[in-house]
C-alpha cells in the first residue's frame, strides 16, 4: 500500500461511471471483506475504516484502525447485520497501531480470527483472536503468531482439512524488510528486473494458533514457467493474498497495488508454484483493492470494496458481485462500474 494516490484517483475518479453493485452497509466504512460460509450463513471479515486523523503518508498511516466489526447475512442481497466491536486494539496486549485486513477460519467449535497490527516498535505482525461464536468478540493470544510478519493474512482449509496461512505485502506492508529472513529496517524493495517479492504461505498447526513450518515464497510464474519480475507491476503480488479451490485447481489472487488490480494465478497444490492467468478485478475507485472469492449456494461470488461512500481512499465500503468461470476454468474479468 503507498501513495501514487493523486494519480491513481484522478484515473478513476470523476469519471461518469455506475457501480454495478452497492455498498452492503454504509452506516459505518468497511474494506478488505474476507467473506466466508460458516453453518450455512454468510461472514464477511472486514477492515473497519475510521477518520483517526491521521495525516496521508508514504506507508498508509492514514489506515488507522482500531477495531472489528463482522458482518453477516443469509443470503447475498439480503439484510447485512453488523455484529458490533468483535476485536478492539486495546484488547491485543502486543499491539500499536493500524489493526489492517483480517481473515477467519473455524475449527472444531472454535472461530479464529487472524489479523496484522504493527506491534509496539511498529513492525507489522500477525495475531489470533479466538471465539466460541463467527462474530466474537474474540480473545486475542498474548504474543503474535510466531514467525509471522507482514500483513493480510488468509486462512484456507484444503479439502483434506489441512489449513494453510498465506500472508505479505510490500511497501507500507513491509515485506521487504524481511528479505533476509528477520526484519532489517532499511529493507528496499526489488530492483525491476529481480524477481518481485513473493508472498508467503505457512501451514498452520493443530492448534490453529501457529505455524506448523517456516514460512515459506508462493512462487508466481509467468506463461513461460519464468517467476515475475518486481518490474512487471500490473502482474506481479503487492498484497492482498487470497486462496479458493475450483475444479480441483488452486486459484492464488492477489492485488497488485500500485496498478490497482487483482489478478489470479493457478496451482496444483497449496505451496504453488502458481502461473500467472489474468485480472479477477480491474482497478476500482480509490488506490487499494483486496477481495475475497467464496461459493454460495452453488455460485461464485467476488467480495471487493471501493470508496462510493466517501471518495476518500481510507474510507472504504465493502460490496459483493457474482463471479463467472469460462468453461476452461479461467475467471470472467469483473469491471465494478458500467
Ligand atoms: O486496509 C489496510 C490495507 O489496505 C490492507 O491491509 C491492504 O490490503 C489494503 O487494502
Amino acid at each position: 500500500l503507498s501513495l501514487c494516490l493523486v494519480a491513481a484517483s484522478l484515473s478513476v475518479f470523476g469519471q461518469a461511471k455506475k457501480p454495478i453493485s452497492q455498498p452492503l452497509v454504509s452506516h459505518i466504512y468497511t474494506a478488505d471483506p474476507s467473506a466466508h460460509v460458516f453453518n450455512g450463513k454468510i461472514y464477511i471479515y472486514p477492515s473497519h475504516d475510521i477518520e483517526s486523523g491521521v495525516k496521508e503518508d508514504d506507508e498508509g498511516g492514514h489506515f488507522d484502525m482500531k477495531d472489528f466489526h463482522i458482518l453477516s447475512m443469509d443470503k447475498v442481497g439480503g439484510k447485512v447485520t453488523d455484529n458490533g466491536v468483535a476485536l478492539d486494539i486495546k484488547n491485543i496486549p502486543w499491539a500499536g497501531r493500524q489493526l489492517w485486513a483480517p481473515d477467519a477460519a473455524f475449527k472444531n467449535g472454535t472461530y479464529y480470527l487472524y489479523f496484522p497490527v504493527k506491534d509496539k516498535d511498529d513492525v507489522f505482525r500477525i495475531g489470533v483472536a479466538t471465539s466460541k461464536s463467527p462474530v466474537g468478540p474474540f480473545k486475542a493470544e498474548k504474543e503474535p503468531i510466531k514467525g509471522s510478519y507482514s500483513i493480510d493474512p488468509c486462512v484456507f482449509k484444503d479439502t483434506d482439512g489441512s489449513y494453510y496461512m498465506y500472508f505479505g505485502g510490500i511497501w507500507g506492508g513491509q515485506l521487504q524488510r524481511w528479505k533476509t529472513g528477520s526484519y532489517d529496517p532499511k529493507g528496499k524493495l526489488q530492483d525491476d528486473k529481480q524477481p518481485a517479492l513473493a508472498p508467503k504461505i505457512a501451514k498452520l498447526s493443530k492448534d490453529m494458533l501457529s505455524f506448523a513450518e517456516e514460512a515459506k515464497d508462493v512462487q508466481i510464474l509467468d506463461k513461460n514457467g519464468k517467476v515475475l519480475l518486481a518490474g512487471d507491476n500490473t502482474k506481479r503480488f503487492f498484497e492482498a493474498s487470497w486462496l479458493h479451490k475450483y475444479k480441483g485447481k488452486y486459484y492464488f489472487s492477489y492485488s497488485t497495488g500500485d496498478t490497482h488490480f487483482i489478478n489470479y494465478a493457478i496451482g496444483d497444490n497449496p505451496y504453488g508454484p502458481f502461473t500467472y492467468k489474468g485480472v479477477v478485478l480491474n482497478p476500482v475507485d480509490g488506490w487499494t483493492n483486496h477481495h475475497s472469492i467464496v461459493e454460495i449456494k452453488g455460485k461464485w461470488y467476488l467480495f471487493y470494496h471501493d470508496v462510493q461512500l466517501s471518495g476518500k481512499t481510507h474510507l472504504r465500503n465493502v460490496k459483493v458481485t457474482e463471479l463467472k468461470y469460462n468453461p476452461d476454468g479461467s475467471i470472467q474479468t469483473i469491471t465494478a462500474y458500467k
